[in-house]
């Protein structure tokens, strides 16, 4: 860290997400700058970096994590080069945000799980933004409370305008429903015991698909995934509880009336829609690594999610009603 205590970040993958990652460390967020990319495209990682003060180009991401001014990686590259990436950054004992997914599967998830596990402290930090949309933090507020009684359901939509070229149909449970996995965890304070997928129709890949999680607390949860709705970026959850239901996503922030229609706008995409809770996540990764704390969602989130997802992907090629085994989280975890 420089004498200001400033955090040198290298990011790995100019992508979509890793060149919003860039913009937001380099002008959005405090007390961080980007002192290293990388990228399989030279070209992009160059231009990238030419955009900031003393900013290092590479295409091997080990050379960007040992880069001059290198204290933390924010990990935006696919993901299934993550595992190799994340062992990499553990070994150089670095802080690590790492996008979702943590890894493409449980087996590799659980090898990352246990290189920290051996390190003895957190270090990284997934990057499941969710928890830090407004909306997500108050709903989750609400069922901790208690007020409504305890949960019974969750309703879940999660609609893309398009999906983008090479995505599959276990892409719609890896890379979509993910997300839906971290935040029933991670709201009901549960894990997930089984999956089952209803995919309607023939033919090639059929959607929307229905995906259903039963937890250990008895609550049973519906997702509908349509990652080619063509209309809109749309992620909505309701929860009913015993005395009450209570919904969030509905995106209703303004609401216009003219030549005698009423309507409002939808969101294209996650980047938009969840602009604020990337502001927050990646301010408050700085924060907390700047202090030498890792606070966000863990390894064993990760990992747990990797486990779901797979089991969601057996379901989804027709292993009906598929049970996920999890064993708690070790100690580290708790
Ligand atoms: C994408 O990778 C994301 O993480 C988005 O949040 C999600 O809505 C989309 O379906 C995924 O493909």
């Amino acid at each position: 860290m420089t004498d200001q205590g400033t955090l040198g970040v290298a990011v790995i993958g100019a992508g979509r997400m890793g060149a919003d990652h860039i913009r937001r460390l380099d002008r959005t967020i405090s007390g961080a700058r980007v002192a290293a990319v990388a990228d399989v495209d030279a070209e992009r990682a160059k231009r990238l970096a030419d955009g900031i003060d003393g900013c290092a180009a590479h295409t091997d991401p080990a050379a960007a994590l040992t880069s001059e001014g290198v204290d933390a990686v924010l990990i935006a590259s696919p993901g299934p080069v993550h595992e190799e990436q994340l062992l990499l950054a553990l070994e150089h004992g670095l802080p690590v945000l790492c996008e979702k997914p943590l890894t493409p599967d449980a087996s590799s998830a659980l090898r990352v799980l246990r290189a920290e596990s051996a390190l003895g402290r957190r270090r990284v930090q997934v990057g499941f933004m969710r928890r830090y949309d407004t909306e997500y933090a108050r709903l989750k507020a609400l069922l901790d409370a208690g007020e409504l009684g305890r949960p019974r359901m969750l309703h879940c939509r999660h609609r893309n305008v398009a999906s983008p070229p090479g995505f599959t149909e276990q892409m719609m449970i890896s890379d979509s429903v993910a997300h839906e996995i971290d935040a029933t965890r991670w709201l009901l304070g549960q894990e997930i015991t089984a999956v089952t997928v209803l995919r309607p129709g023939s033919g090639g890949v059929r959607e929307p698909q229905l995906v259903l999680f039963e937890t250990d607390g008895g609550v049973v949860v519906d997702v509908e995934i349509f990652v080619n709705c063509g209309f809109g970026y749309q992620v909505r959850c309701e929860a009913v509880c015993e005395a009450g239901s209570a919904r969030i996503g509905d995106g209703h922030a303004m609401v216009t009336q003219a030549a005698g229609r009423w309507g409002g706008e939808i969101a294209q995409d996650y980047v938009v829609r969840f602009e604020d809770a990337y502001d927050r996540e990646v301010q408050q990764w700085v924060d907390a690594t700047r202090r030498g704390e890792v606070t966000g969602p863990s390894v064993w989130d990760g990992y747990a999610v990797a486990a779901v997802c797979e089991a969601g992907v057996r379901a989804q090629s027709g292993g009906g009603r598929v049970p996920v085994a999890l064993t708690g989280p070790p100690a580290l975890y708790r």
